[in-house]
Parts: structure tokens; C-alpha cells; sequence
């Protein structure tokens, strides 16, 4: 199995069932077709409800008199949705019976049948977010921003944007592509890199545009754009990008009139403004409100959307990073217009394998806010290691309740490459951001096992051994990496390795690694205390004090906000430095039995998979070992816990060099 068919069906089946609806609808037909496709069970009647909620949800009834089922929807979306849970349930749970016997039960796993219960509503769902978006950072010349798996998957040069038609194989692709998200609920697609160019704007890259907004349409999936805030110079000639003046309002209202021409459902803009050297209303000394309220008085009349980030830093001079959203946002709590929304990371920092959540949606009381989680694993061994994304992003919602949030984004972690996301394994956090992104209540290790069975086998003898290596994967991921608290001692901008002495003289300071970890002599950490850079003070109460308090604050935070002493007694009456050595080799022992649970995995698994995986693994261990070597090695120096030099202890260790394991070459890796 080569992993280009995702989690979908792989095989068409043998659909004797009648699928019926009087939706004329191209979503309600995308229903059809697919369940004509891949079902394998009774009738079905796929029919719009006006009773129920205007959402995307559905619900799933037995019929009555003859066995067959009924999916009920609001909206044509819903029908796909519920189609799509049909075959789920399908492909998890085997073949469905709905129940003519009476028996109220699952058949065992051995029958690979389950029996749908007659009693009334097998199921119903609606999503906790009305936007739920997958955010690429895909450049038009066909690279990708943090993207390992090849190239970008919008093959530009394959699109006849004067004909309206793409290339066969483009669009074979692309079905698969709006298939995956459609399955998992997904509505949404920013095409584009934040970091923008402006000739995505330029009429000849717009009727390509439409040419994808017209194939996504039928799968229930709006286009939307990221747009470089100084479009109206670099795209339209003109001299200013000024939000005020008024040949910038008139450029951005004629763009948008144009798009909307092309593509009537248009999403709307997605916008990266004074951060990182991008322009943006800063520029001119307008605000963020007054950059982000021009473009949605354009888009207003079209019900289009502004995706403001919150992503900013390097604006407020010595200023501690973490603190700088809040700072920049919070006082214009209030002042964005109805259409704009703020779209803020996980964490204050930068998608770090921990960080606490970002205080930012604490502050905001009268703005909109989306959650913007990284699908692409930057700083989380990119597509090299195997790390499932979901318990990091459980851990979010148990801080941020998913009700304070409007939408959520996801950047993706899609690429060119055969099996889409470069490690097998990688796709089971695009699957586990649509399913949260539907329901942030699903356990992680339930999102696990769905994606397991679909993807690899039911056998549970494979699923319950690897749910538990997924399980803890991130885990270990963390403590192999940046334990304790820790964050941003990646290599150099590439952030795949470790280089706690990082330290560049051409850089800002906040890329710098020591700036982070702050090791001396005496301990290590970052004091963010009411006496340190106060960033505790941002955060609502308890935490603000709980984050505050050396004593309260939850262990795994502890680097995060405290400068601690090397001989800190921890709860469990060890060191601070012998805990961080136990983290650090923990991280790595954990690898090993990932390893060794894989290698039992191989009568469950087709060849192509398993050598690849094997091979992942081997590295990801080789990669886990530099990292507490060299962490290890640097901090034992510093602290005077480890008498030879750093150079020594690390001197016989594989390096990351850049290179890759033979099986990966050729990929796309290390993008500045
Ligand atoms: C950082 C990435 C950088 C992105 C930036 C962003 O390293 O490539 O452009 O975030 O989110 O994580 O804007």
C-alpha cells in the first residue's frame, strides 16, 4: 500500500442498496456517489430536515418498515457528513446489518459485521465549529513553507485557468484530497502561504483559483486566500497599501468584486500583517483593527471573512516574546468589525512540542477567536518522527474551552508525495484536526483507533499496541526534546535538531536558543514570574497565580516560567537536574519500544508500510539520542554536573547533518 488512498475506502464495494434523495444539490450528489461507491449494507435515504439546527450536522435513523436508513440533514453538507459516517462506521466496525433480527448488539470483532441497532437513531452529530479550515502554506512557485512531503499538492502549470479545466491527474489527485476532507468534516481551505505573495491575486492566478474552488465545491469545501497586506502596490501599482486611502480601498473592493465573480462562495482572506517582515497596517501607523476593517467592509457584502492573526512579535523592544500578542491585541479588544476574526496559535510562542495555552484568549472579550493548530510537525520531528498531534491538542481544550472559539484552523501537513504527508503515520494528525475540529470532545486514543483500522487493519492485535504507541508518541517527543518546559532550542531556523548554544549574531535575539533556556552556573529557565517578565500576569485567574508559584506550578511547565536551581528539589524528591536527565533518557527508551512494537507489528502490516516505518523509526531513535546527548552534554557543562566537556560527550554521537535515511531521500526537508 502505497498510503495515496489516506484513510478512505480502498475498495469499492459490491453496492447492491438503493441510495435515494430528491437533494439535487452537487454536495447531496457527492453523498450519493460515494455511498453508491462504498457502501456495502441496506438502503439508504439521504433527506433534508428543515426541523432540525441550520448546521452541518445530520442524524442517522433506522427507516422503519423495511431495514433500510435514513440520514437526515439541514443542510447538504450534513447529508455528506452523515454518508461519510456511515462508511466510517463501515470501515471500522465491518459490514452493517441494520438490525432486521432484532438484536440489539455487536456482532464480536471475528464476524467483522456490526449490527446497527434498531432501536431509533443510530446517530447524530453536529460539529462544535461552524469553521473548520485547513490553513496550507503553499507558495505559487510550488514550495511549501515547513512542508515534508515533497513539493506543493496545487500543481499551478497543470490548471487551464482560460479554460477552466486541470489536468487528469491533478484532478485525481485533488478528489482524494477534498474526499479525505469532506470524511472528516473539514469545510475549508486557505490555498496559500501566510508569508503571501501578491500575484496570487493577479487575475491569471484567480482563474486557476476558481478552477480548484469549482472541483472542492460539491465536497462542501469554501476557498479562501491568504493575502499580502500590500497587495495594492506589489499587484496593483499603486504607491501606498495605507488602509485609509481611498484608491487602496477602491483596489481591494474591485479585487474582491473580481474574485467574487469567479468564485461566488468565495471564503475570504487570511491575513499575516506586521510580523516577521510581512506589511501590513503598521506600516502606516493604522492599527490592526484598521487594517482588518477595510478588507472586511470589501468582503461584507459578499458574507466573505477576514482571518486576522495574532501572530506577531518584534514590535515591542525588549519586550519577552510570549507577551507580545496580548500586548499588540488587547486593546483593540472590540474595535474589528463583525466580519473579522482573530486567529491565534495554541501556545504564546510558536507551535513548541509544549507550551501552555496562549493567554490571548483569555483577554479578547469581544472579538471572535480561532485556534490556529500546526498540522505540519515543524518543530515536532517534522515528517521524520512519529508523533500523533492529538493529545497536544486535547490538552489546549482542557485550558481554552472550545465554546470561547468561532473556528479553528489547522496548517497542513500535505505535500506531493505519494502517501501525501511523507511518514506514514503523519496522516493521522490531518484525520485527528478534522474529527476535533468536529467534536473536540473525542478522546485521542478513540481518533487513534478509527484512523488505525481504517488505515491499516481492524485486527486488534495491531490497533491496541499502536493506539498506545500513538498515545505516546507526543509524550516522548517532548521529553527527548525539551522536557520540563523548555522550548525553542531547535537548530538555526530549520528547527529539526537540537543546539542549546545557539546563539547568532545576524538574528534576532528571539530565535536565539539561550535566550529560551537562560542556562547559567546556577540553574536554568525562564523566569516569566510577577518579578520576571510577568508574562504569568496575562493569564486568567488561577492560573495567573498557580504559573506564578514555583511550588504550584505544574512540573511540566516548570522551564517555562521559572529560572530554577540545578539541586531544585522536585516532588518527587530528585533534582531539577537529575530529572531533567531522567526526561531526557526516558524520551529515548520510549522510541526503543515504539521500535520494538512495530517490529511485532509486521504480520499486520503490507510490506511498502512497514519498511518505511521501520526505517522512520530507526531514524527518529537516532534523532532522540543527539537531541539528550547533546542537550544533556551542553546543560552538564554549564551546570557543572557533567565534568568532560560537552565536545567530548557528544563527539562519537551521529550528528544531524542534514542528510537523510536512504528511504526518505530525495524529500523535501529543512525549508529556512
Ligand atoms: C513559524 C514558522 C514560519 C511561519 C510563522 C507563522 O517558522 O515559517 O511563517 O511561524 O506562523 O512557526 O507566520
Amino acid at each position: 500500500d502505497d498510503g495515496s488512498r489516506l484513510w478512505l475506502n480502498k475498495q469499492r464495494g459490491a453496492c447492491t442498496a438503493k441510495i435515494e434523495t430528491s437533494d439535487k444539490s452537487d454536495i447531496a450528489q457527492t453523498a450519493v456517489s460515494e455511498l453508491a461507491a462504498f457502501w456495502n449494507g441496506c438502503d439508504i435515504i439521504l433527506s433534508r430536515d428543515k426541523s432540525l439546527p441550520d448546521n452541518d450536522g445530520f442524524k442517522i435513523e433506522r427507516s422503519g418498515k423495511n431495514g433500510s436508513l435514513i440520514v437526515k440533514a439541514r443542510r447538504s453538507a450534513g447529508l455528506l457528513y452523515g454518508a461519510y459516517e456511515l462508511l466510517r462506521m463501515q470501515q471500522t466496525k465491518g459490514e452493517i446489518y441494520s438490525g432486521k433480527t432484532g438484536q440489539d448488539t455487536n456482532l464480536s470483532a471475528a464476524d467483522n459485521k456490526f449490527r446497527i441497532s434498531p432501536s431509533v437513531c443510530v446517530s447524530s452529530s453536529s460539529p462544535a465549529f461552524p469553521y473548520r479550515i485547513l490553513n496550507h502554506w503553499d507558495n505559487p512557485d510550488g514550495s511549501v513553507e515547513r512542508g515534508y512531503a515533497g513539493k506543493s499538492i496545487w500543481k499551478w502549470d497543470e490548471i487551464n485557468g482560460e479554460k477552466g479545466t486541470m489536468s487528469m491527474d491533478l484532478k485525481e489527485r485533488l478528489t482524494i484530497y477534498c474526499r479525505a476532507n469532506a470524511s472528516i468534516g473539514i469545510n475549508g481551505s486557505v490555498l496559500n502561504n501566510v508569508n503571501a505573495s501578491p500575484y496570487i491575486l493577479t487575475t491569471e492566478y484567480l482563474d486557476k483559483i476558481k478552477v480548484i474552488a469549482d472541483m472542492m465545491r460539491p465536497y462542501g469545501i469554501k476557498t479562501y486566500l491568504a493575502v499580502n497586506f500590500a497587495s495594492p502596490m506589489a499587484a496593483g501599482g499603486l504607491e501606498t497599501a495605507d488602509p485609509a486611502d481611498a484608491k487602496v480601498k477602491e483596489w481591494w473592493e474591485k479585487k474582491v468584486k473580481e474574485i467574487y465573480k469567479k468564485i461566488p462562495d468565495f471564503g475570504g482572506f487570511l491575513v499575516k500583517a506586521n510580523s516577521e517582515g510581512q506589511p501590513g497596517p503598521g506600516d502606516y501607523h493604522r492599527t490592526h483593527a484598521e487594517g482588518a476593517n477595510m478588507l472586511a467592509k470589501a468582503l461584507a457584502p459578499y458574507n466573505g471573512i477576514v482571518m486576522w492573526r495574532s501572530f506577531v512579535y518584534g514590535n515591542h523592544e525588549g519586550e519577552d516574546r510570549v507577551k507580545q500578542a496580548v500586548t499588540e491585541f488587547e486593546e483593540l479588544d472590540g474595535k474589528f468589525a463583525d466580519n473579522v476574526i482573530l486567529q491565534s496559535k495554541n501556545g504564546p510562542l510558536d507551535f513548541q512540542p509544549r507550551e501552555p495555552y496562549a493567554p490571548i484568549f483569555d483577554r479578547m472579550k469581544h472579538t471572535p477567536m480561532w485556534v490556529e493548530l500546526q498540522i505540519t510537525q515543524e518543530y515536532l520531528g517534522q515528517s521524520r518522527h512519529l508523533v500523533y498531534l492529538a493529545p497536544m491538542w486535547k490538552e489546549f481544550f482542557t485550558f481554552v474551552s472550545p465554546q470561547q472559539l468561532q473556528g479553528i484552523a489547522g496548517v497542513a501537513n500535505t505535500g506531493d508525495n505519494t502517501n501525501w504527508c511523507g511518514h506514514p503515520f503523519s496522516q493521522s494528525n490531518w484525520y485527528a484536526f478534522g474529527r476535533l475540529a468536529w467534536n473536540p470532545e473525542l478522546a485521542s486514543d478513540s481518533i487513534a483507533r478509527e484512523w488505525l483500522a481504517q488505515t491499516f487493519t481492524r485486527d486488534t492485535a495491531f490497533i491496541n499496541p499502536m493506539t498506545a504507541v500513538m498515545e505516546a508518541s507526543r509524550e516522548a517527543c517532548v521529553d527527548y526534546m525539551m522536557p520540563l518546559g523548555l522550548h525553542h532550542i531547535f537548530k538555526a531556523d530549520h528547527h529539526y535538531g537540537p543546539e542549546p548554544d545557539g546563539l547568532y549574531p545576524n538574528y534576532p535575539i528571539e530565535w536565539c536558543p539561550v535566550y529560551y533556556h537562560k542556562a547559567d552556573s546556577l540553574g536554568i529557565g525562564f523566569d516569566r514570574t510577577r518579578t520576571g517578565t510577568d508574562a504569568v500576569g496575562q493569564y486568567r485567574h488561577p492560573y495567573d497565580s498557580i504559573y506564578n508559584d514555583i511550588n504550584a506550578c505544574p512540573e511540566e511547565y516548570l522551564l517555562w516560567f521559572h529560572h530554577v536551581s540545578w539541586d531544585y528539589k522536585m516532588k518527587n524528591g530528585k533534582t531539577l537536574w537529575e530529572n531533567l536527565s531522567a526526561h531526557y533518557n526516558r524520551g529515548v527508551d520510549e522510541v526503543r519500544r515504539f521500535i520494538g512494537t512495530w517490529q511485532r507489528m509486521r504480520p499486520y502490516v503490507d510490506t511498502e508500510r512497514f519498511m518505511i516505518v521501520s526505517a522512520l523509526l530507526d531514524h527518529q531513535l537516532e534523532n532522540a539520542e543527539e537531541w539528550r546527548d547533546t542537550c544533556l552534554g551542553y546543560f552538564g557543562k554549564i551546570s557543572g554536573k557533567i565534568q568532560e566537556t560537552a565536545t567530548e560527550t557528544s563527539a562519537n554521537l551521529p550528528q544531524d547533518d542534514g542528510t537523510q535515511p536512504a528511504i526518505l531521500q530525495g524529500r523535501e526537508t529543512d525549508r529556512p
